[in-house]
């Protein structure tokens, strides 16, 4: 059979990978021509280390398993298609479709007869029935359940993981009827050997964006009792082990902040779901706006001891928005670094796994009055807190990640300030 994946990113193309893997045709679609001709040369567009990812793209596409392109015409007598565009939130928290919109257009001009239409980006909840589906019976000017089907499926995957995570992660199959989603359980059981749970377009789109939300709001309150026991003078990290003895108390960890593509980004999907509806939404926002401060509580911490940070350079531990990882999509560490230098202060970064901010973090280290940590990489877990005392102008170091022993440190000579603590 042949399939089709409109959007070659950090999903639509391990996607496509697998399906050809599995022995379908499979034409993928971007608009980056640049994109589509590495693609064709074999070469994974796909920065950051994905196991597997390289090996497979290079053997589909010499098998012809797999072909890029920028022309939708190559669609034309293809059975499936699966759309994996951007679907960003703006400064305003409200999705932009501007890429999904083209994207159906332009298929909607070459959709063969009775195919199936798949939206696996994630979606604010109701953009399937209020704004894919006109889109496709307008301008195919046939009706969906019969001149096309359609369906929605999120993914679920994570940076560092993606061929792990498309293979085990059990995945939501949403169909126009319960016939499009049965045949949806079917397409998707060539890639997935998890659960694939039939439902409706709107269960779909909720369990999406409900499941990354949960853990936004989670993570809120982890972060709001952190702030609560430094007020106290308790230690957030005893009372937190504690409270988990508690059955069904999984709190989550307080940190310097939460990034990534997702975690940030879906809560205001949910939120903006029922934009003028009668229901008001007030955890999901607030939590939003709690994981945002506290990239400036851990400036707060810092002027806890350096009063006036005007002047003074303040070595970044880690900027990637994920402990061993190299993504940097919505990092903490931007919003501290902002916060920092509109007190007149400057950031001297370091991280591994970033390459503009790799190399010697004691030389770093230098020319700094105190250290902050916002990435728990795991190699600075080993960090030489002498040698680092011995290159600070001041002998401050700030854990975001509770990180460190608070004994190792201060036997060394540096103050350690930790968050919760
Ligand atoms: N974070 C905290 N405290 C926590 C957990 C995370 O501050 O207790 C921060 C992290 O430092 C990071 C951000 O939140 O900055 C997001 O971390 P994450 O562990 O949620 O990692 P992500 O962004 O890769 O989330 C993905 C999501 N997966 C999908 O969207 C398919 C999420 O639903 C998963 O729960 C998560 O991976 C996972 O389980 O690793």
């Amino acid at each position: 059979a042949r399939l089709a994946v409109i959007g070659l990113g950090y999903v639509g193309l391990p996607v496509a990978a697998l399906f050809a893997q599995r022995g379908f045709n499979v034409t993928g679609v971007d608009v980056k021509a640049e994109r589509v001709d590495r693609i064709n040369q074999g070469i994974s567009p796909i920065e950051g280390d994905e196991p597997g990812l390289s090996e497979l793209i290079a053997g589909v596409v010499k098998s012809c398993k797999l072909h890029a392109t920028t022309d939708y015409d190559e669609l034309k007598d293809v059975d499936v298609v699966l759309v994996d565009v951007e679907t960003p939130v703006n400064h305003a928290h409200i999705p932009e479709y501007e890429a999904l919109r083209a994207a159906l257009k332009s298929l909607s001009a070459v959709l063969k007869e009775g195919a199936l239409v798949v939206i696996e980006s994630t979606i604010m909840p109701g953009t399937m029935q209020n704004v894919v589906l006109p889109i496709l019976e307008k301008n195919t000017e046939r009706k969906v359940g019969q001149g096309f089907y359609l369906g929605n499926c999120p993914e679920r995957v994570m940076p560092g993981k993606l061929l792990k995570n498309l293979n085990s992660m059990s995945r939501v199959v949403g169909g126009d009827s319960p016939d499009t989603a049965a045949a949806m359980r079917a397409l998707y059981g060539n890639i997935v050997a998890a659960d694939l749970d039939t439902a409706d377009w709107i269960t779909a789109e909720l369990v999406k964006t409900v499941e990354n939300t949960y853990r936004d709001v989670q993570i809120a309150f982890a972060n709001e009792t952190a702030m609560i026991c430094e007020a106290l003078g308790a230690d957030v990290w005893r009372v937190r082990e504690l409270v988990r003895k508690s059955p069904g108390r999984e709190m989550l960890l307080p940190g310097a902040g939460v990034g990534g593509h997702c975690i940030p980004k879906d809560p205001w999907l949910l939120a903006s779901s029922v934009k003028g509806l009668d229901v008001r939404v007030r955890l999901i926002p607030a939590a939003r706006d709690i994981n945002s401060f506290m990239p400036s509580h851990m400036l707060d911490l810092l002027k806890g001891r350096i009063k006036d940070l005007n002047g003074k350079r303040i070595l970044l531990l880690g900027y990637a928005y994920l402990e061993d990882s190299d993504d940097t999509r919505d990092a903490p560490s931007q919003y501290f670094i902002k916060a920092l230098e509109a007190e007149g202060g400057q950031a001297v970064v370091h991280d591994p796994y970033v390459a503009e901010f790799a190399g010697d973090l004691y030389e770093k280290a230098k020319d700094c009055d105190a250290a902050v940590l916002i990435t728990a990489h795991s190699q600075y877990k080993s960090l030489d807190f002498a040698k680092l005392k011995a290159a600070l102008k001041t002998p401050v170091l700030v854990d975001g990640r509770n990180l460190w022993d608070k004994m190792e440190v201060s036997k060394a000579g540096l103050d350690l300030v930790r968050l919760g603590d």
